[in-house]
């Protein structure tokens, strides 16, 4: 069995190449990107066991994603084919703001998950399980889902690792999305949050309010960007600064950083190690134009 086991949806990505506006780009890159499969491909790249669950559909893009998460040396083992449903995919669209993401991924295949994709998880025996904000977001079914796997390691003892990942696009209001990923953040354990995320979510300032806000988990981290990130745990609180470096394409840092720190952890290195590590794996993507 894998160390960490990521569930979540991973869809085909598109990015225009050059990284130019989608509406003038006239060459698009191929590759997959899915929040929870990233934290499962670097983890493996940093050479710690993981495995990726979710739902695809019976389609190319479906395969191509199982099959360069395999070539990543990702299980994907758990991973169901919905031949009623596609694959979800989306584009990067840089503009002089940064890089939105657009999705087409209504009605895909892992959005129709729900919680019986739990019985089929080997959830009381791996020894860490990651998931993010995003899943919830995408119906009631997911909703479902991360609520029974939750429930499922709080049985079992054992801890989930969760990214907040606010996805400001996939939410009806920034309430819903303020309550629910406050709640759902708060049953786990190792908690991954952006400041300016926190901020825009749950109006915190800094990361010793968001810390305030969200006490219940073990661990919490909090990432300021490019300037440091934060970790509160049963040993105290922790500051790890960064040094600057030319972004050229941001998505997909902040998994990078969560399995960097989660591969520091589980290495049994310190705190500061941890944080050290994720800052490096976060550099390295943001001076790429893939997420991995
Ligand atoms: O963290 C990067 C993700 O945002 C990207 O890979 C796509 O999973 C994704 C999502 O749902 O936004």
């Amino acid at each position: 069995l894998p160390t960490v086991l990521a569930i979540g949806e991973t869809m085909g990505l598109l990015t225009p190449d050059p990284l130019v506006a989608l509406e003038r780009a006239s060459t698009l890159r191929l590759d997959i990107g899915g929040a929870e499969s990233n934290v499962a491909s670097h983890l493996a790249h940093l050479g710690v066991p993981s495995g990726w669950a979710s739902a695809v559909g019976d389609d190319p893009i479906g395969r191509r994603v199982r099959a360069t998460l395999g070539e990543r040396g990702v299980d994907t083992r758990w991973v169901v084919v919905d031949p009623s449903a596609p694959t979800g995919v989306y584009f990067k669209d840089p503009g002089p703001d940064g890089t939105r993401v657009v999705y087409y991924r209504a009605g895909s295949a892992a959005s129709q998950l729900g919680p019986a994709f739990a019985d089929t998880l080997p959830l009381a025996e791996v020894p860490c399980v990651h998931l993010t904000g995003i899943t919830g977001a995408l119906s009631d079914s997911c909703r479902a889902l991360v609520a029974a796997i939750i429930g499922r390691r709080e049985a079992a003892g054992l801890p989930v690792s969760y990214d907040v990942n606010h996805r400001p696009s996939l939410w009806p209001s920034r309430d819903e999305a303020a309550r629910r990923l406050r709640a759902e953040a708060s049953r786990c354990d190792i908690v991954f949050v952006g400041l300016d995320e926190a901020h825009a979510l749950w109006g915190t300032e800094s990361a010793d309010d968001v810390r305030d806000l969200l006490r219940e988990p073990a661990v919490l981290v909090v990432k300021d960007g490019e300037r440091a990130a934060y970790a509160f745990d049963s040993s105290g609180r922790f500051v790890e600064p960064t040094s600057a470096i030319e972004v050229v394409e941001p998505v997909g840092a902040g998994d990078a950083f969560a399995a960097g720190y989660l591969a520091g952890v589980l290495a049994g290195g310190s705190t500061e190690d941890a944080l050290r590590t994720g800052h490096d794996r976060a550099r390295a993507v943001l001076m790429s134009l893939g997420d991995f």
